[in-house]
């Protein structure tokens, strides 16, 4: 069956984001981008959720690092919508909890086309390392607006803020790869399609 493998660019005045998709190959992820823990937690969730995924992203972060964030949010999420439309039926649906030492985290997907984002998240720390982690919750927002999906991300308790946000990222993953597992025969609405 032919591979699912997209590839997508995006160019602005602020970032500059190319990005390979290949839900079929669970092939090392190799991501480049000049924010050490976003690279963490975007590794993390791609080896996690069991596709490949190759990013390499430069921009402003001498600005704030809000843009590149944000933007990379936009480019997963075109990706994903991208391989409903050329490649069809998916599962649609995932769900994922993952505990990380004093955290726990959730995330549940529905690919639906309808872009809603639920994201309940009180980190203890701002920050995990020079990162702010407010800007987690932008890219949830760009990734399901842009890519249709509705999402629930939630970090439901946790002491230490590095491992609540890298607990999400994985479940992130681990329901995004659920929700795009091929499925044989019609799509999974009793509309009959998605992203119509
Ligand atoms: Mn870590």
């Amino acid at each position: 069956m032919e591979t699912r493998r997209i590839t997508q660019e995006r160019n602005t005045k602020e970032t500059r984001i190319r990005l390979i998709l290949d839900l079929d190959s669970p092939k090392e992820p190799q991501i480049d981008t000049p924010v050490p823990f976003f690279n963490h937690i975007l590794n993390s969730m791609a080896f996690h959720g069991g596709f490949f995924l190759q990013i390499n992203a430069s921009g402003d972060i001498d600005v704030d690092p809000h843009h590149l964030v944000e933007d990379t949010g936009l480019v997963l999420g075109d990706a994903l919508r991208e391989a409903v439309m050329s490649y069809g039926s998916i599962q649609r649906f995932g769900h994922s909890v993952i505990p990380m030492d004093d955290a726990l985290s959730e995330v549940t997907v529905d690919a639906s086309g309808r872009p809603f984002l639920v994201f309940n998240a009180d980190f203890p720390q701002e920050y995990a390392g020079s990162f702010p982690l407010c800007l987690l919750k932008e890219f949830f927002t760009a990734l399901s607006t842009r890519g249709g999906l509705t999402v629930h991300g939630s970090c439901r308790y946790g002491d230490n803020s590095h491992h609540m946000a890298e607990a999400l990222f994985k479940a992130l993953g681990k329901a995004l790869g659920q929700a795009f597992i091929r499925k044989q025969g019609n799509p999974a609405s009793t509309k009959g399609s998605l992203h119509e």
